[in-house]
């Protein structure tokens, strides 16, 4: 009975969801402009979990036909907001299967001649949609948008029934990967009783994470926009690429325009597909670099037919050497920090408050890039980072990925997730790597063919970028990381291994450094992850593990190590984490990982004043450094 339960239950997830995305369709951020109206759905919804023991009853009785409340009891859900933490019932927050959504919308009548789209920014993991009862879109995978076309299921003239079911259950087809573990043994565990597994280290929130938006365009209408610049001398070299849809044969009038921030027209052209050159360009640099204007955005008007789109960009190139990565041809240190969407009651829900705090604490600790740990960020937060000047290697959800999660069925699902990734943010200045996995077994031999695949097929959709995979593999068991540009390596160099001993640290860590350079020479060197775990507010002397103190000493022992190698080929350094977070239950965890410089309410331990001190002295001469703590940054002269 268990099994076969555990069979529909992962049938109902993988096999009806099991959908591809609508290649050859764009995926533009909804902006309003004198075409378009976007409207948002966010709000109160109703909500129900289907706790029937196989999690198939909302199919069986078919749920989406008819108000939710006729099902059964529903309670009201904040959209976007994971559900997981909002109510204080444990069932909700732990559950696994699906969970149902209903709200209702309007439609103006004045739509009816214009392309009428649904579009969800993310939705964790599975989703179905139905539209008054008729499915209007699915989508397989938890972090990136999706959209369908609505107008042949809307009334016109009066209210709309949008259901939306979710099912968090991770699979080893998933991204990430999990399993389902049932427990048959019916003398310690009642009958039908399963766990999911997870093979990562963070919560597996769950819901309606971003943005519901309706919005409208022309029939005719623009579908998708690529940019990508160059630099000649003091002009900038725009090449863009706009696609329509719904024109077939028809030829419609078009018109670009780059504008500069403050609106006027710097470039311009009539053609869909053209390089144009602003003349004495300012380039986009990271806030930290001394040269230029940080995060200098212009825009590509486009005008085609009726529809009007504007597309933020800027003009950067991004180059590497076995030195370290290049921005706009000049070195690029990275220092920054490893992050997570967590917080809490709204779990992975879009929150505009705790984004601005978010931006204010990374520059407050002079962070220059950040990683998006271990999925795609949402779209409202890679804006801050395009228009804030912060550097991002943007990380796909292929985290914990075992030698089991590595077959055809893996690399393709994974494949597509690059490709609707890649189609979401390659315009963004701030973007320079994608980041194809965190710390899969890239040490087997299948690890070899699978990331041969992934980072190859990756490159060949966005050249103009780096692309890498975080490893936490040795230099010499490592099968995977010949394919990156970036060896981006993570260490916990006296917190897992030699717990409590920071002094063996600097030797461990440039053993390792010398090592992957022996054996990689070509390519940059990029500690990806390294810290400790620290309850706020717990003080030892001598330090001890836990303490803020010893994530003091312990951080200090890995700059010591940077700094040696960083005017070399050592070219950024990422402290996990930004922020603590929440993970599953497990003895390990102190309600969640701790190792965040700041507290899971952004407040800052120790170690954010040793690091904003490090930070800041790096790009600004003239910082004075608290020097509340032990080790002292140096100058570059004396490196
Ligand atoms: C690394 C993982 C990260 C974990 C971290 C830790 O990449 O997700 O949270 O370790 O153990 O292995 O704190």
């Amino acid at each position: 009975m268990a099994s076969s339960a555990f069979h529909r239950l992962v049938l109902v997830a993988s096999g009806v969801c099991a959908v591809t995305m609508v290649t050859g369709q764009g995926m533009l951020y909804p902006r309003s402009s004198e075409s378009r109206v976007v409207n948002t759905l966010d709000g109160m919804w109703s909500f129900r979990m289907d706790d029937s023991p196989s999690r198939d009853q909302g199919f069986t009785d078919q749920w989406w036909t008819k108000p939710l409340k006729q099902t059964g009891d529903v309670i009201p859900m904040a959209v976007p907001s994971s559900y997981n933490d909002v109510t204080a019932d444990r069932a909700v927050r732990d559950f696994v299967g699906w969970a149902w959504y209903e709200t209702d919308f309007f439609v103006s009548s004045d739509w009816q001649d214009r392309v009428v789209s649904l579009r969800f920014g993310s939705v964790h993991y599975y989703a179905m949609v139905w539209v008054n009862g008729q499915e209007a879109v699915r989508h397989n995978g938890g972090h990136l948008p999706f959209e369908g076309v609505i107008n042949d299921m809307v009334n016109w003239t009066s209210s709309n029934r949008l259901t939306v079911a979710v099912n968090n259950t991770l699979t080893p087809l998933t991204l990430p990967p999990g399993s389902i573990e049932w427990q048959k043994d019916t003398s310690r565990y009642p009958d039908g009783y399963f766990v999911q597994n997870l093979q990562m280290d963070f919560f597996n929130y769950a819901g309606i994470h971003r943005h519901v938006q309706i919005y409208t365009k022309p029939r005719i209408n623009i579908d998708d926009i690529i940019i990508v610049t160059d630099i000649q001398g003091d002009n900038g070299i725009v090449n863009y690429n706009v696609t329509l849809a719904g024109n077939g044969d028809q030829s419609v009038s078009v018109k670009i325009n780059v504008l500069d921030a403050d609106g006027a027209v710097v470039a311009s052209s009539s053609r869909l597909s053209d390089q144009v050159v602003i003349v004495n360009v300012t380039l986009w640099w990271p806030w930290t670099m001394t040269t230029g204007t940080p995060a200098y955005m212009y825009t590509l008007q486009v005008m085609a037919g009726d529809d009007v789109y504007r597309e933020p960009f800027g003009v950067r190139t991004v180059g590497v050497t076995s030195q370290g990565f290049l921005i706009n041809s000049k070195p690029f240190y990275c220092h920054g920090v490893d992050k997570h969407e967590d917080s809490d009651i709204r779990g992975k829900g879009l929150d505009y408050p705790l984004i601005a705090r978010d931006f204010y604490m990374l520059k407050w600790l002079g962070v220059n890039c950040f990683r998006s740990s271990h999925y795609p960020y949402a779209e409202e937060i890679l804006d801050q980072a395009d228009r804030q000047g912060i550097v991002v290697i943007n990380e796909c959800p292929g985290v914990g990925i075992r030698e089991n999660n590595m077959g055809p069925e893996n690399v393709a699902h994974h494949k597509e997730v690059m490709w609707e990734f890649v189609r979401r943010d390659k315009n963004r200045p701030a973007v320079v790597m994608w980041s194809t996995a965190n710390e899969p077994r890239s040490d087997v031999p299948k690890a070899e063919l699978y990331f041969g695949e992934v980072i190859n097929y990756t490159r060949s959709l966005d050249p103009s970028r780096l692309v890498t995979f975080i490893s936490n593999k040795d230099y010499n068991t490592d099968r995977a990381v010949k394919f990156v540009d970036v060896i981006c390596f993570n260490r916990y160099y006296g917190w897992y291994k030699d717990t409590g001993h920071t002094e063996v640290i600097k030797l461990q860590l440039a053993t390792d450094i010398k090592n992957w350079r022996k054996t990689h020479p070509t390519k940059p060197l990029l500690m990806s992850e390294y810290g400790a775990g620290t309850v706020a507010g717990l003080h030892q002397e001598p330090s001890y593990v836990f303490t803020e103190d010893y994530q003091v000493e312990l951080m200090s022992e890995y700059h010591k190590v940077f700094d040696t190698y960083r005017a070399q080929y050592f070219t950024g350094e990422l402290v996990w984490n930004f922020a603590d977070f929440i993970t599953a239950e497990g003895v390990t965890r102190v309600v969640g990982n701790k190792k965040g410089v700041l507290t899971r309410q952004r407040q800052p331990k120790a170690s954010a004043h040793l690091l904003r001190d490090r930070y800041h002295a790096m790009f600004d001469s003239k910082y004075v450094p608290s020097n509340r703590y032990r080790y002292r940054y140096p100058k570059r002269e004396e490196l």
